[in-house]
């Protein structure tokens, strides 16, 4: 007999045990059942700068933890509770949704990030969900630096039953761009994905090869690309933050995905780059497989990172 398949909720829950352990010690170690004083609010404050939240949204959800709470003797779920609200406020105006099936046919997609992000296990996940919701998909390996890119691909698209398009090592990403998109509208696609490279000789030339292949896209199809789909990796901690500022300014992006929260117990570093991204949220990461990429919740993000059950 097969496991019964875990609900999306613990598997987020699962993901992230390695950042909710982290802050359910300290938690526990700094504030069960002594009143809240400033000197704990201090300590609070600080905790939530060392788990990667960084010091702006750290100081901004102390400040609603006190406003909840100060003076009060509190017990640890109390206080779990408090932070999970107060997380989740934070994070609640910075969830956006991914869903290529609302929108125009063919939606284009571009996955851009730093070598290693995700991008192509994001893209692969995301291609899984959309065929098996009944869409028609074509995955394109607009990475075409490396030819171990394009094979891993391969299998993604293979393993998601969808189409795949690809060219020989070093051809010209924009023009495969091209033409996969003209493919995708004669032959009435869904939705086209399109990987990037997450390295080329050095980063200008990176940043210049993205915007030739939106460029070149947007020459078959004005609105395209529909999504920009920054992939980010969590377990860089605070460097994330860069790589949003420079894909966000150099390229523009219309999304976050924010992969491996399972790997690091710096899964906090979602809340800071939420907060200084002009663009939202979108999707998560939560292991390897295929069906571990989650819409991204705000609330139920908060309540996982600091060790709660659903609500
Ligand atoms: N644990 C975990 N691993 C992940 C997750 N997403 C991606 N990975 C792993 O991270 C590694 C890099 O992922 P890729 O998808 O190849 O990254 P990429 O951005 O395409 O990398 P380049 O093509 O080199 O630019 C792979 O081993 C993935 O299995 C995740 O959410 N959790
Ligand atoms: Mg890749």
């Amino acid at each position: 007999m097969t496991e019964p398949k875990k609900g999306w909720f613990q598997r987020l829950a699962d993901g992230l045990s390695r950042s909710s352990k982290q802050m359910t010690e300290q938690v526990t170690a700094t504030f069960t059942k002594q009143p809240l004083t400033q000197e704990k609010l201090d300590e609070l404050e600080e905790m939530l700068i060392e788990a990667d939240l960084g010091p702006h949204s750290a100081a901004r959800i102390t400040q609603r933890f006190s406003d909840a709470k100060f003076g009060k003797s509190v017990d640890e779920a109390e206080i779990k509770e408090a932070l999970a609200e107060a997380i989740g406020e934070e994070l609640s105006s910075r969830q956006g949704t991914f869903d290529p099936l609302s929108g125009p046919r063919p939606y284009v997609v571009l996955f851009i990030g730093v070598n290693g992000s995700g991008k192509t296990t994001t893209l692969g996940k995301i291609a899984a969900d959309l065929t098996g919701r009944g869409a028609k998909v074509l995955v394109v390996a607009g990475d075409t630096f490396r030819a171990a890119a394009v094979e891993q691909l391969r299998v993604w698209a293979e393993r998601a039953h969808a189409d795949f398009m690809s060219r020989p090592p070093n051809s010209d990403a924009a023009g495969l761009a091209f033409d996969a998109v003209e493919r995708a509208k004669a032959q009435g696609y869904d939705v086209v994905l399109i990987d990037t490279a997450g390295r080329l000789q050095n980063k200008q030339g990176l940043m210049d090869e993205l915007l030739k292949v939106i460029r070149v896209v947007k020459k078959v199809e004005p609105d395209a690309p529909h999504e920009t789909l920054l992939v980010l990796d969590a377990t860089v901690g605070r460097n994330a933050l860069a790589q949003e500022n420079i894909f966000g300014n150099q390229i523009g992006v219309s999304g976050i995905v924010m992969t491996k929260l399972d790997g690091t117990a710096r899964g906090g570093v979602l809340v800071p780059v939420a907060q200084a991204s002009d663009s939202p949220i979108k999707l998560i990461g939560v292991g390897e497989g295929i069906d571990d990429l989650q819409p991204f919740q705000a609330r139920a993000f908060a309540r996982s990172l600091v060790g709660l059950e659903d609500a």
